[in-house]
């Protein structure tokens, strides 16, 4: 049976590591919606905005085969939110959220997965600024 399997993230400077974790997430239901943290919230957390806007980052999202529904992530605390809207089975996060999310298990499953090592959208940058 179909379980629909939801996930959030940033998704900037899009790489590998996060087509392994799409891919991953998807096998564990059959049903992948991802939430792109919205561009104001990248402010909020880290004080800068992402390298892609966000309209791209959704674009990139949407054109992927393991995702079938993208929708913007306004606020980390609305998570329960979202899990309900979207009546999510499952929530997957990579392991770096390890024990964050586990307030969610009362409304569904939550499991982390190894993140892909070696690559990060913050090296990533690091490496560019440093050419
Ligand atoms: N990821 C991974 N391997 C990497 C890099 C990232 O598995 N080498 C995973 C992360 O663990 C996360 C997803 O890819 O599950 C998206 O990563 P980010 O874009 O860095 O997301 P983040 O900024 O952590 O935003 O509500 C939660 C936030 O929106 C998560």
């Amino acid at each position: 049976m179909t379980k629909r399997v939801i996930t959030f993230g940033t998704f900037d400077v899009f790489h590998v590591g996060h087509i392994n974790i799409l891919e991953r997430a998807k096998e564990q239901g059959g049903y992948l919606i991802v939430g792109v943290s919205s561009d104001e919230l990248n402010f909020a957390k880290k004080s800068r905005y992402p390298i892609y806007a966000q309209k791209d980052r959704i674009k990139i999202l949407e054109s992927l085969k393991f995702v079938d529904e993208v929708f913007v992530e306004e606020s980390l605390e609305l998570k329960p939110e979202y899990i309900q809207k979207y009546r999510a089975d499952v929530l997957v996060m990579g392991d770096d959220w390890a024990g964050k999310f586990d307030g969610m298990k009362n409304l569904c499953d939550v499991l982390y997965l190894p993140r892909t090592p070696s690559i990060s959208t913050t090296e990533i940058i690091e490496v560019v600024k440093s050419l």
